[in-house]
């Protein structure tokens, strides 16, 4: 089976034959149909976030199931599937409390199956796998707590999609802050993440939704996903074009990139009672100096989301509905497509913001 394989930091993606085991008792073999390239993935490669080699990454993907290991099991051969990169142990406090993503029900490390053994190998050496999954490559072995069945006419480039940036933007804003409609609303950063936050702004009925990028054919992308103003980072000044926007600051702001610059700009321009969330994820090291004294005299909220804050079981399929149903628009996310072997073009072209997102497919 090709992968593309890290196997080292800081080194191009290598396509290397690499052997899959058979699923195991609550597993199963996808066969990959697509899969999207995010700046997490990047985050790895350059060795921004820890991890260990050689690796297959990819974490936002989509495929056909064609093989489950012995006993039960809640999927069927031939089930469409999008992958979870969290857990589902449905034992800890997290999957008891509808916060799936948070699982810590396994002990093993996110780059090895639940039993802390993989499921890969090249020339008989272990291969790990992001998020348990790990989907740049042709066929995968996983847990079936990773795999959420949706409907079947859904096009593959749009669910592998939806299993990373749509999750992570949309749910950022519906389940995460929990944006109300009529809110003015900030994003800071349009890419694949920024812009489903965009949209998801859109979705719930914001009233002004204020987007910024530093390139020009982003903000451009912000506007057809129901971006109201924009501004460019690299030539305004943001937070006082968000107060003069908004008449002294937004009721909702996201930083979708994950710098110490941009947290700070986010909590800057919230007006006084406004909720700032962070979805970027920066290297391990990144600090930002906030400010609590005007926080807490202007009772700004700093808060999180992760993965959307979504239960993927429940929302992705909900997030095919909305698609199917026109209510969402995915197709125009997807700016290019690319051939596994052309992976590593496909991440100069994210690091350059050639694309809104691009997505390996798969015959
Ligand atoms: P992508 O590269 O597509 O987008 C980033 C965008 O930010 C680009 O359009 C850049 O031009 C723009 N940008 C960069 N610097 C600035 C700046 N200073 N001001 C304004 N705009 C700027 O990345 P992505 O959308 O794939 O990922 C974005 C972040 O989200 C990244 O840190 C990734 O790791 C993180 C993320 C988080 C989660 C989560 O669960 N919270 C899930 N997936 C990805
Ligand atoms: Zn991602």
């Amino acid at each position: 089976m090709k992968a593309a394989v890290l196997t080292e930091v800081n080194k191009p993606l290598q396509i290397l034959d690499v052997d899959v085991d058979p699923p195991k008792a609550g597993e199963a073999r996808v066969k990959m149909k697509a899969t999207g390239i995010c700046m997490s993935d990047w985050h790895i490669m350059t060795g921004d976030w820890p991890t260990r080699c050689p690796i297959v990454l990819g974490h936002e993907a989509a495929g056909i199931v064609t093989e489950l290991g012995p006993g039960p099991s809640h999927l069927s051969v031939g089930d469409h599937v999008i992958f979870s990169f969290t857990s589902h142990c449905g034992h800890c406090r997290y999957c008891n409390s509808g916060r799936s993503v948070l699982c810590n029900g396994y002990k093993a490390p996110g780059f090895m199956m639940n039993d802390g053994t993989t499921r890969m190998s090249f020339k008989a050496e272990p291969v790990y796998q992001m998020g348990r999954i790990g989907t740049f490559r042709e066929e995968v072995v996983c847990s079936t707590e990773n795999l959420i069945s949706i409907r079947k006419d859904v096009p593959w480039t749009v669910a592998a999609i939806i299993g990373c940036s749509v999750a992570t933007g949309i749910g950022a804003v519906t389940r995460g802050a929990k944006v109300p409609s009529g809110a003015s609303v900030l994003v800071v950063g349009c890419g694949g993440v920024g812009l489903n936050i965009v949209q998801g702004a859109r979705l719930v009925g914001a009233r002004t939704v204020v987007a910024v990028d530093l390139l020009d054919n982003k903000l451009e992308y912000a506007k057809a996903f129901g971006a109201t103003h924009t501004i460019n980072g690299k030539t305004e000044k943001v937070v006082e074009q968000v107060r003069a926007i908004t008449g002294g600051g937004v009721d909702y702001a996201f930083d979708a990139i994950g710098t110490e610059a941009t947290v700070l700009q986010i909590v800057d321009a919230v007006a006084a009672g406004g909720v700032a969330t962070m979805v970027g994820i920066p290297s391990m090291t990144t600090r930002a100096a906030i400010s609590p004294f005007s926080m807490v005299f202007q009772e700004k909220t700093l808060g999180a989301s992760f993965y959307g804050s979504v239960q993927p079981d429940i929302d992705f399929p909900i997030f095919a509905d909305l698609y199917m149903g026109k209510k969402i628009n995915l197709d125009a996310l997807i700016s290019r497509t690319f051939k596994l072997e052309e992976i590593n073009e496909g991440f100069e072209q994210l690091r350059t913001g050639g694309v809104a997102r691009g997505v390996i497919v798969f015959d």
